[in-house]
């Protein structure tokens, strides 16, 4: 024990100082950062997909798509206007500061001070991500309607940190035992302060609210 907790205190500390980085960088530029953070498959590139195509170019966009392998997520995103960037953490199951300050350092000079907004997919995962700060100014906590409205209480770190819930999938709703208001409930309860967007990226349904929040945060 004695051992494993400094090396996790240097982690955390090493994150911390490239996170301070990032966002110093990114409020310098006036660019906005948001952390998007949900289980696998909870739809976090449809919602992206469909995001993109609704904004029709009325923010200078970055998509940072994080996955432990593949840049299957990136091709999906690929033919808007945004620029769409992979990385692989190749086993982690979540994005470091550092990995994002890498990134944003590999851009062109100019490139920060000609975007209104970074959105990063997280590698999907319901608990590590919401540990690593990457120097966003907000995390956005993605729930969808197959994982149970009871997930907010029982993974309550992302709930707590997040300044909007999403709750994806609202057209699958009537085929589940997924309840709306209780949901609502309970990431309330967890974060009185957090906004929650019921969507559906397949029907649209919701889609705006959320559309309205993005281009609100230029
Ligand atoms: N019915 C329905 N299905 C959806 C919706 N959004 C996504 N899906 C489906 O859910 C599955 C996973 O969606 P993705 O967008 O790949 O999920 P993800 O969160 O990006 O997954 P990872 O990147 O692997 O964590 C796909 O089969 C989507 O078509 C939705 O609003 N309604
Ligand atoms: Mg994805």
């Amino acid at each position: 024990v004695k051992k494993t907790i400094p090396v996790r205190e240097g982690v955390n500390a090493a994150n911390r100082r490239f996170a301070d980085g990032n966002r110093a960088l990114f409020a310098a530029h006036g660019v906005a950062v948001i952390n998007l953070i949900g289980s696998p498959g909870c739809g976090k590139t449809t919602l992206l997909e469909e995001t993109l195509r609704r904004l029709d170019s009325r923010l200078r966009l970055i998509i940072i798509e994080g996955d432990v392998e593949t840049d299957l997520d990136a091709k999906r995103l690929a033919g808007s206007d945004a620029d769409i960037i992979q990385i692989n953490t190749h086993g982690s199951c979540h994005l470091n500061a550092r990995q994002i300050s890498e990134t944003i350092a590999g851009l062109p000079t100019d490139k920060l001070e000609a975007t209104d907004l970074i959105i990063i997919e997280n590698v999907g995962n319901l608990v590590c991500p919401s540990s690593f700060d990457l120097g966003e100014r907000m995390k956005v906590a993605v729930l969808s309607v197959p994982e149970g409205d009871e997930k907010p209480e029982k993974y309550p770190a992302l709930f707590l940190q997040s300044g909007i819930a999403l709750i994806t999938k609202l057209d699958l709703v009537q085929y589940t035992d997924f309840n709306l208001p209780a949901a609502r409930e309970r990431i309330c309860r967890l974060n009185p302060e957090a906004r929650v967007y019921p969507l559906s990226a397949k029907t649209g349904e919701g889609m705006e609210a959320w559309i309205t929040e993005l281009v609100q945060l230029k």
